[in-house]
């Protein structure tokens, strides 16, 4: 029997299709550890609410025993008291004809007063992390609707984009997964996003010398990684659902983990200004964590392909700020 308190998680979006691939994952003990106990604070649309009580009958099924209690709301200052990590998932889907600038408005009555709720409610440490998209600037919204919490508390995910580089570069190279490490993906996660092949390693050596057909990874490789939602979405007629729970997974344990040295993450996080990038923006860097907190890692090599690539996403964000800049005053 564990004695361990109990972690709080307030989840949105619980009744939506990447939650039924990640509550159960949580309540098994995949995110916090096999000796943890979650409590869970599951947050819903009300039309949602008669579909998530069957997630939590589905819940209550499992009989597990890390899971400490499940509480079910449409009401933010309820699903947000005293939680210690907020991972918002919901979000208002594109629909045809919608234009960005309204889809980032539509978001930002989302993300803003959840912002608020969380930095109002919320145990003092209390860690977000977005997945809703536009999952950057949902997290610079929220992140500036609760001021009061320090920036560094905010992320949002290319987990899953990592993932997916990570199993291109090892097919590439003939390799298992676990032989990739440092791969990190730069900017939006969007088709602009950029994928570092260049400071990729495999078996510890530059992917670059494990890969021979470089025009791949200038290419194929890119773009693959950057199209693989709408390919998936293709295929299955249903966005990425269980591969992005478990970039979630993967994302909250490597912030809650030290990294293995020369190895880094891939986390959005705000700029302080690295490698050049706006201040303030939540970019996609590649990171490490001490297990308390997180850092850019510094000293990643950038020639001029990167370089340009990493100035078209990052001029997709400055873009994306400067649409909902009324909800960031
Ligand atoms: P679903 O449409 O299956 O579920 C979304 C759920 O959110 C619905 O049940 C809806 O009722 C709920 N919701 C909407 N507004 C809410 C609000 N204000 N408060 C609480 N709940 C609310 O979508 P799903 O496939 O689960 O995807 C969720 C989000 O993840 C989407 O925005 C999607 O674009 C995004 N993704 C982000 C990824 C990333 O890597 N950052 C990858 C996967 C995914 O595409």
């Amino acid at each position: 029997m564990t004695t361990k308190p109990p972690i709080s998680v307030a989840i949105t979006g619980a009744a939506g299709q990447i939650a039924y691939s990640l509550l159960f994952r949580v309540a098994s003990g995949a995110m916090f550890g096999e000796d943890v106990p979650v409590s869970l604070r599951l947050i819903e649309v009300e039309p949602a609410m008669r579909a998530l009580e069957g997630v939590a009958m589905e819940l209550d099924d499992c009989a597990f025993p890390l899971l400490a209690g499940v509480e079910m709301t449409s009401d933010l200052d309820v699903g947000f008291d005293g939680v210690n990590w907020a991972i918002l998932v919901g979000a208002m889907p594109r629909k045809a004809g919608m234009e960005r600038r309204d889809l980032l408005s539509v978001n930002g009555s989302i993300f803003g007063p959840q912002g608020r709720a969380i930095a109002k409610r919320a145990s003092s440490d209390v860690r977000v992390f977005v997945v809703g998209n536009p999952c950057n600037t949902n997290s610079l919204i929220a992140r500036h609707a609760a001021h009061e919490l320090p920036p560094e508390r905010f992320f949002a995910m290319t987990r899953l984009d990592q993932n997916r580089a990570t199993t291109q570069l090892a097919r590439a190279a003939g390799v298992a997964v676990s032989q990739v490490s440092n791969v990190a993906i730069w900017g939006n996660h969007s088709a602009t996003q950029y994928p570092d092949f260049l400071n990729a390693k495999i078996s510890g050596k530059p992917a670059t010398e494990m890969i021979s057909d470089h025009a791949w990874l200038r290419d194929g490789f890119i773009t693959t990684v950057q199209k693989r939602g709408a390919a998936v979405i293709e295929a299955r007629g249903a966005s990425s659902a269980a591969s992005a729970a478990n970039g979630i997974i993967d994302s909250v344990r490597s912030i809650i983990t030290p990294t293995n040295a020369g190895d880094c993450v891939s986390l959005i996080v705000p700029s302080k200004g690295e490698y050049g990038i706006p201040e303030g923006l939540q970019f996609g860097f590649p990171v490490s964590s001490d297990g308390e907190s997180c850092q850019v890692v510094e000293g990643f090599e950038l020639d001029d392909f990167a370089r340009a690539k990493i100035a078209i996403t990052t001029e997709e964000l400055v873009g994306e700020r400067a649409e909902v800049a009324e909800l960031l005053k």
